[in-house]
């Protein structure tokens, strides 16, 4: 099994991977209209950044248009991304996040 093959190479698939499970990033989206000081606030309330790293970490999404607010598992990710969307929109901003899974 891991390492038996009777069909060539081609059909090796080596160790099965039961010990690495997939990562996603949560990317921040730039918009004109989200206040800075909400995306920093958003960054240290949900992603536990420090104001400095937000700070940077909003510079970067506002100069580049996205950037990474953090790295998590799929049911995480997927948490923060719903945590964020509905704290921006009951706050009347149009920031907004999204999920990629990691390379
Ligand atoms: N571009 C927004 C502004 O100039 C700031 C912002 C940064 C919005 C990062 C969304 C994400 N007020």
């Amino acid at each position: 099994y891991p390492f038996s093959n009777t069909e060539g190479d081609s059909a090796v698939q080596s160790v099965p991977k039961l010990d690495t499970p997939k990562m996603y990033k949560v990317i921040l989206l730039n918009d004109d209209y989200t206040p800075m000081d909400f995306v920093v606030l958003v960054l240290r309330r949900f992603f536990a950044k420090t104001e400095e790293q937000a700070t940077q970490i909003m510079l970067d999404v506002h100069k580049k248009g996205a950037g990474v607010a953090g790295v998590f598992s799929l049911e995480i990710a997927e948490m923060k991304v719903m945590q964020v969307n509905q704290f921006a929109q009951l706050n009347q901003n149009p920031l907004k996040s999204t999920l990629e899974e990691e390379p």
